[in-house]
């Protein structure tokens, strides 16, 4: 069994259609959506699509990506998922892309959707909003000694028994940098790690949700990773 894990934060807009789309391009994948209880609904309206294959999970504490991509990945891992993938609600991952990413890996640990693999593949962000993310792998790549060229994919697969080994459970970041922490895991632990190309495109619904904390928390990850493990 395959699964994959939908972190979502007021994306009312956006879920059913995604849902839908997954259903249509990967119909054996369990969907699993992760919901921090959404004022504006997205748990409840994920339950009444009646979809076969999805489950919605909805937390009432601790709220972030991180940890609700970390308990959507145990959940996978409970249910016996043998893989494992994580996507946005937004759109910016395309669910056509989900069953070759989960393909890759027949020949490695985790499977990377990459924007900076072989160029740039990013539509809709200002240079502003490009240059930062360059930028924050740049700094990630150079801090922790990764050979990935996208840390801050939230499109990812991963084998699992990998992420058991990676011990989810004690993963602390809360935004982006919940990324950067489980690839290092796994590159600590040994895992092959491959980057497929992919293009990313911008919201167009919903809101994003950066903010001043998670961008503190991305600047100081690296150096505690490094500095503690
Ligand atoms: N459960 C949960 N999901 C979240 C939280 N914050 C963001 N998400 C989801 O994580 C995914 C990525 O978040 P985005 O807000 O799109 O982050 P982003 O792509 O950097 O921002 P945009 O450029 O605005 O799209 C989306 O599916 C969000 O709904 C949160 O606190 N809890
Ligand atoms: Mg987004």
């Amino acid at each position: 069994m395959q699964a994959v894990v939908i972190a979502t934060y007021n994306e009312a807009e956006n879920i059913p259609a995604l849902l839908r789309q997954i259903r249509e391009a990967a119909p054996d994948v369990v969907a699993i959506v992760v919901d921090d209880d959404s004022p504006d609904g997205t748990a409840r309206i994920a339950g009444e699509l009646g979809l076969p294959g999805v489950e919605v999970i909805v937390r009432k504490s601790d709220r972030g990506y991180g940890p609700a991509v970390r308990d959507g990945l145990l959940h996978a891992l409970q249910l016996g998922a043998e893989r494992a993938a994580t996507m946005d609600a937004d759109f910016s991952h395309d669910p056509k892309v989900l069953p070759a990413l989960l393909r890759e890996l027949d020949g490695c640990d985790v499977a990377v959707g990459s924007r900076y693999v072989g160029g740039v593949r990013v539509i809709n962000w200002n240079v502003k909003r490009l240059l930062l993310s360059i930028f924050a792998n740049f700094y990630v790549r150079t801090i922790l000694g990764l050979d990935t060229q996208d840390c801050t994919s939230g499109f990812r697969a991963y084998r699992a028994e990998m992420l058991r080994r990676m011990k989810l459970r004690t993963v602390r970041s809360n935004g982006y940098a919940f990324l950067v922490e489980t690839l290092w895991r796994a590159a600590r632990r040994g895992a092959t790690i491959k980057e497929h190309p992919i293009v990313f495109e911008e919201r167009q619904e919903g809101e994003s949700k950066m903010n001043r904390g998670i961008i503190w928390e991305s600047i100081w990850t690296p150096w505690r990773l490094r500095l503690r493990g």
